[in-house]
């Protein structure tokens, strides 16, 4: 079986469909235990309760699944196949979980409505989560018409560092031009960021009608309401690619990111290679060159203690991590193991 049976009949399919029997889709959208798959065939309603029939993980919007038929269940999801990428965070529910937000995307956009202010360190943990994915990150700012008159653009330039920054608006065709231009039609985009600061309007943009709810923010702070409930795959113009509108996000932890703190930190990194000790926490230690660096003024200090947290969070969280996984080796194993993604 090859890729040809992709729905859209241009966003790729898994590189090897093997053996598994049932028919190949795309899952489009997810709702509790249940989800929509995109088939040759079109839209179905499926069980995605496959942790409990193939001990397996749960399907997310974006995986490439297999669906077919169970007595007594109808169709339900038979097989997720391996992600190249997966956009995830700390499970905000349960602190020891990674939840996966979206699969097999090829870039991430940071969404940021500029109606508001962008705290440096919000924005530097969702763009290390979007890294993290194994996609492209970008950040996009949205609401150039409703703009406030404050300097979150060039904060936003100067945390993003390397990455692409765009300025768009539901009202502005050219940003909206720019950002179909940056979506091959194989590819998939993922939009993620605060609840309000207009994800799904510029889906409904991009679309070119009213397809996705979109609901209003309070005017004192411009806060969202959580309208988007369920994460949502949507195909744009045929030669555009396809999104993957998601809710708004409160709690930004972050799972297993160590390896890309370089994205928005690749500087302070580099200094700390020169520390004299290899375990330099960057605090009080002698010989820091963090420190030195920060000391003469050439990096800033409120920066340093955000990387300094992320650092500690991240190991704090693997040393739980690990002593999880060995009360469960002693414990003979467990049921539905996460499986590794690299
Ligand atoms: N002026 C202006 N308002 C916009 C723009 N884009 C979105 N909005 C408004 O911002 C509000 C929130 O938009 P949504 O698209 O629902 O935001 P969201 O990010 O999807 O929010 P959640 O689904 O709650 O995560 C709505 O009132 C939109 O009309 C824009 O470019 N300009
Ligand atoms: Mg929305
Ligand atoms: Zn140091």
């Amino acid at each position: 079986m090859t890729a040809s049976l992709d729905p859209w009949g241009r966003s790729s399919g898994p590189a090897d469909t093997g053996d598994h029997a049932g028919v190949l889709g795309r899952v489009v959208r997810v709702d509790r235990g249940e989800c929509d798959v995109m088939t040759a065939a079109g839209r179905v309603r499926v069980l995605s309760d496959s942790q409990r029939a193939q001990d397996e993980i749960a399907p997310v919007t974006g995986d490439w699944v297999m669906v077919g038929e169970e007595d007594g269940l109808g169709d339900v999801v038979t097989h997720v196949f391996d992600r190249t990428t997966q956009v995830s965070r700390r499970d905000p529910a349960e602190r020891d979980l990674e939840q996966v937000l979206a699969a097999n995307v090829q870039s991430v956009a940071v969404v940021h409505g500029l109606d508001r202010p962008l705290p440096p360190g919000r924005l530097e943990r969702l763009l290390v989560l979007a890294h993290n994915s194994g996609a492209e990150p970008l950040v996009i700012l949205t609401k150039t018409d409703a703009a406030l008159d404050d300097d979150t653009e060039a904060i936003v330039r100067s945390v993003a560092r390397d990455i692409p920054v765009l300025t768009t608006s539901t009202v502005d065709p050219g940003g909206l031009d720019q950002l179909r231009g940056r979506l091959a039609p194989s590819e998939t985009l993922a939009l993620i960021g605060a609840s309000g600061v207009g994800k799904s309007s510029l889906v409904n943009a991009l679309v070119g009608e009213e397809l996705l709810e979109i609901g209003d923010v309070r005017e004192s702070d411009a806060k969202g309401r959580h309208t988007t409930t369920a994460r949502e795959l949507i195909p744009l113009n045929d030669d555009a690619g396809l999104i993957l509108d998601t809710p708004g996000i409160r709690a930004i932890g972050l799972w297993e990111a160590e390896h890309a703190l370089d994205l928005v930190f690749g500087d302070l990194e580099e200094l700390a290679g020169a520390c004299r000790f290899g375990d330099c926490v960057h605090d009080t230690e002698p010989g820091c060159a963090i420190r030195a660096a920060v000391d003469d003024g050439e990096v800033d200090e409120h920066r340093v203690d955000r990387y300094r947290a992320l650092v500690e969070e991240l190991a704090t969280q693997r040393a739980r991590e690990e002593e999880r996984e060995r009360r469960e080796q002693k414990g003979g194993g467990r049921r539905g193991e996460r499986r590794g993604r690299r």
